[in-house]
């Protein structure tokens, strides 16, 4: 959300004012401090949390698991950038992971994650994250905490109104939040004064093999008018086969945005009928366009990753096939756009607005039946605002965001402006609760409180500001997120805690749905890797031209071969090292001194990985693992002997088949 930087900026002082106007909830000094109850976000040493919390890092690429309530960063998980700490990124295997049609890209700002949902109900099997920038999707293995796949998505530009998935993981969505020139027209190379004849707004399908490998492939993609696309949230139980995406500018200006997209009182929400959209592909009545995106994905047998370049997208107009797109009327630069449990009311955010506009399905499928159209855009009927509304949350405060459910009839919603986490009874539309957050909130996070059935029990704010909430870290300081216990009717501050990267969205389910399914080691009997060493008797070393493979194996706390002499300058050396323990939790890690492409590998029991070394002068070069391991640990080192390209070393190792 940096989009939001101008507001911000008058953010803060309205932030000033509007504790002034609605005043602090509390004059008691436990608003600021937290519920002044002692420990309730205590978890004692050696005891576990309840509940997994995956929070996105934002331009950091990757995603933080925190334990709740206890705020435990319990691991970090690289997708869109390189991890030194995982060696992801790094080693030969994960390379292709990051692959893109605009070749290798080591970075990406992440910003919503969705766990996989079966029925709607969070299954504990994959979560998915978005690069907003270079547009992807990646899948993430919950057994192994692991990136598994990422696919890339054409023609479009910010893929921000993703990763959200309809309720059987039938689809991933992806929307853009940049149009773009059409990329199947050929020719992108336009005047940016051509926008609104030339610049798309597609919205991607992706498919899911939701009852098996769970693997990603484009369904399809609906060719929009040229907005910025959003957020957006699939339908639920009635209002299953419908999608809703927010979308801002509608002005369909292409410069000074802050000015010109918020020239009309309100944007849109468009509801999307995706079965109706398989419907017509069925019938013919899409166009397969030829493109060209990358597919990554990881092999759990070979450990490694390889890319492949696809080149079809089927694409539907909107205009050309009625009933799959209807326009709702939405105030104020909408932002989020959230569907409650039971799939009846649709929730608009507006950035800029001063009330919440709630949307009955019923009433919207009844609208379109009776044709309450206020005219159409580019083909697209607009339904008609009063038609569709269930009703408005008046006075909740300034600048709504994101909202999540709790499963009993209550929403919680955060403002940006006036910097607060607002509990409101969806029926009446009623204010019940109001709790301020520190500062700035983004993302709130109820545990399933996007799905059919919230577990409830907690609100997490993901704030953009942190201030004065922990010691000064100099010009930076951490973002932050603040759990509310919510099990009562009032909201109660129970933790800060700081987060890595920005948060955006998060997802948190029951710790039981994932803990048994961990994976504890890769099992060597099942290891495929073409270069593994899966006994010290295997080890050993190849010359294939001036390439050198080394097959090294590690255990506690010595690597075979430990010596290896006889490599030339000009040579590429692959390190393909294996480990062989099988115990959980015992890892080696792996580096080399100096060389191009200088590295890191970490290696889990039965996997193996290869660093790939190119010396730059002769010489001889330490290497050591990296992870401490034994007692012994530090004795795991050896030594790599680099001669001159003409030399006549030979190349050796003190691996056990030459003893
Ligand atoms: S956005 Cu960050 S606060 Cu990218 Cu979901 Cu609204
Ligand atoms: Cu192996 Cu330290």
């Amino acid at each position: 959300m940096r989009r939001l930087t101008t507001i911000f900026v008058s953010g803060v002082v309205l932030t000033a004012l509007v504790f002034f106007m609605i005043g602090c909830p509390s004059t008691d000094k436990t608003a600021v401090t937290g519920s002044g109850q002692g420990n309730e976000a205590f978890v004692p040493p050696g005891k576990h949390d309840d509940f997994y919390a995956f929070m996105s890092g934002g331009f950091s690429g990757q995603i933080g698991v925190y334990g709740l309530p206890s705020g435990r960063l319990l691991r970090v998980i690289p997708v869109f950038s390189q991890d030194a700490e995982k060696g992801y990124g790094y080693s030969e295997e994960t390379k292709p992971l990051l692959n893109t049609s605009h070749g290798f890209i080591q970075w990406d700002d992440l910003h919503h994650l969705q766990l996989s949902v079966t029925n709607g109900e969070q299954d504990g099997r994959w979560l998915f994250a978005n690069a907003n920038n270079t547009p992807r999707i990646a899948r993430i293995d919950l057994r192994t905490f692991r990136t598994a796949e990422v696919i890339e998505i054409p023609n479009t530009g910010g893929n921000h109104a993703s990763p959200f998935i309809t309720e059987n993981t039938e689809y991933i969505v992806s929307a853009t939040r940049f149009s773009v020139p059409n990329e199947y027209s050929g020719n992108t190379d336009v005047p940016i004064e051509t926008y609104k004849e030339n610049f798309k707004g597609a919205l991607t399908f992706v498919k899911c093999d939701n009852k098996n490998s769970g693997e990603m492939s484009l369904g399809f993609q609906i060719l929009m008018p040229g907005f910025n696309y959003d957020l957006s949230r699939a339908g639920k139980d009635k209002s299953h086969g419908w999608f809703f995406f927010s979308c801002y500018n509608s002005e369909q200006a292409n410069t000074m945005l802050e000015i010109n997209a918020s020239q009309k009182d309100k944007d849109f929400i468009a509801a999307v009928n995706w079965k109706k959209a398989e419907e017509y592909i069925a019938q013919g009545k899409g166009k397969m366009m030829k493109a060209s995106y990358i597919h990554n994905t990881y092999d759990e047998s070979t450990h490694t990753a390889k890319s492949e370049t696809l080149t079809d997208v089927m694409t539907i107009d909107p205009a050309e096939c009625p009933g799959i797109v209807y326009y709702i009327p939405t105030p104020k630069s909408p932002h989020g756009c959230d569907v409650d449990p039971t799939g009846e009311y649709i929730v608009g955010g507006g950035k800029l607005a001063a009330i919440i506009p709630v949307y009955s399905f019923t009433k919207m499928l009844d609208a379109i039946n009776a044709k309450k159209f206020d005219g159409d855009f580019n083909g697209i009927p607009v339904l008609n605002y009063q038609a569709v509304l269930h009703g408005e949350v008046k006075k909740p405060g300034l600048g709504p965001l994101h909202t999540e459910f709790d499963g009993k009839g209550n929403a919680y919603t955060s403002f940006f402006v006036s910097s607060e986490i607002v509990k409101w009874d969806i029926k009446e539309c009623k204010v019940l609760d109001r709790a301020p957050t520190y500062y700035s909130v983004g993302h709130l996070l109820v545990p399933g409180g996007d799905t059919r059935k919230p577990h409830g029990k907690y609100v997490i704010g993901m704030n953009k500001i942190t201030k004065d909430r922990y010691l000064p870290t100099g010009p930076e300081l951490t973002q932050s997120a603040q759990l509310y216990d919510i099990s009562g009717d009032k909201m109660r501050m129970i933790l800060d805690f700081p987060t890595i990267g920005e948060p955006h969205y998060a997802q948190a389910c029951p710790a039981d749905l994932l803990k048994k399914n961990s994976l504890k080691s890769y099992k060597l009997t099942e290891n495929k890797h073409p270069y593994a060493t899966l006994g010290e008797k295997e080890a050993k070393v190849e010359r294939k031209g001036n390439d050198v493979h080394i097959y090294m194996s590690s255990i506690r706390s010595h690597f075979l071969p430990d010596n290896v002499e006889g490599v030339k300058l000009g040579d590429v050396v692959y390190f393909h090292v294996t480990n062989l323990e099988q115990d959980w939790d015992v890892p080696h890690g792996f580096a080399v001194k100096g060389g191009a492409d200088c590295s890191e590998l970490l290696l889990m029991p039965g996997e193996t990985q290869t660093m790939k070394w190119i010396p730059k002068a002769t010489g001889v070069y330490p290497f050591y693992c990296t992870d401490f391991c034994s007692a012994l640990h530090q004795e795991m080192q050896g030594y790599i002997r680099v001669s001159p390209a003409n030399s006549s070393v030979e190349l050796k190792a003190n691996t056990l088949a030459k003893n």
